[in-house]
């Protein structure tokens, strides 16, 4: 198991600060007023349109049986062996509709294939949940995110990450910004940052793709973002491709969900790991996945 989650929150990160110059804080602003207007319209009963193709893959050769010890620092209560398992991949595509637009699509969608980036996809089943899993692959060494406040907005404003992760939150503005944690959320926290300043939370509460903290800042009403935290390593945090993949896990039945915060879109649904398999679900998402918003 790589670390995508840190890759590509720094590749994200990156294109981000890349293409906000391009945003003024007007935008922004004006992003939110359509937020309002698009989340209060009524959506038809959610129909959802997913292609789920399953394709079994022969299992590659070589991989090395290396099952080592199952403790260590972070309370982990099992490891998966590399040489067992399935794997899931896909793509998350948005599939837009004139109708109804949708206000995130220039942010989110590359509109000739529809990619969406940004989009928190994990797994959840009775296999993992409640405990601590790693694969034997996975650095267990608790790692540290930037979330920077820039432009009057929080940048990446979508973060996925394991329980014992830290973000460290920074205000680039010349503005007083704040970070707090919505009630409700699995962690809380209210600290005010100046131009320069730092400040360093820890995320020890997994809440999934249900729960994640929700962040604001109580100066800008525009200003939002959203940690996604969990206590197993299968989850990833979608870039520009779309893509998403899942190795080494255990056989059996799985939610895969799909959730884009910024957007309210949501997707659901059952799958199944064979060992030695790799699924392949491509999820397709359109204005029928939107969710009512305040919902979390
Ligand atoms: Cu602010």
């Amino acid at each position: 198991m790589t670390h995508q989650p840190s890759k590509r929150s720094v590749a994200i990160l990156t294109a981000m600060l890349l293409t906000s110059s391009a945003c003024s804080r007007n935008e922004t602003i004006h992003r939110d007023a359509l937020h309002q207007a698009v989340s209060t319209r009524s959506q038809p009963a959610g129909t959802v349109t997913v292609q789920a193709v399953t394709a079994p893959i022969p299992a590659k050769n070589g991989a090395q049986a290396t099952k080592t010890s199952s403790t260590n620092g972070r309370g982990v209560s099992a490891e998966i062996d590399r040489a067992t398992g399935g794997s899931v991949e896909g793509t998350v595509t948005y599939v837009a509709d004139r109708r109804r637009r949708w206000r995130y699509a220039r942010y989110y969608v590359d509109r000739k294939s529809g990619h969406l980036a940004e989009a928190v996809v994990a797994l959840s089943g009775s296999l993992f949940d409640g405990g601590r899993l790693k694969t034997s692959t996975e650095s267990t060494k608790p790692r540290t995110f930037e979330m920077a406040q820039k432009y009057f907005r929080f940048i990446p404003e979508i973060m996925a990450l394991r329980a014992g992760d830290r973000v460290k939150f920074t205000n680039a503005d010349l503005s007083l910004h704040n970070v707090f944690a919505s009630a409700g959320s699995p962690a809380r926290f209210d600290v005010n940052l100046r131009r320069g300043d730092e400040n360093v939370q820890r995320f020890d509460r997994a809440g999934g793709t249900n729960k994640p903290v929700r962040l604001r800042c109580i100066f800008h009403g525009s200003m939002q973002a959203w940690i996604f935290v969990f206590d197993h390593p299968y989850y990833r945090l979608t870039a520009q491709d779309g893509r998403f993949r899942f190795d080494s896990v255990p056989p059996g039945k799985y939610q895969l969900r799909m959730f884009h915060p910024a957007g309210e879109l949501r997707f659901v649904r059952t799958i199944e790991v064979g060992d030695g398999k790799t699924a392949r679900f491509d999820i397709r998402v359109s204005p029928d996945n939107k969710v009512q918003s305040r919902q979390q």
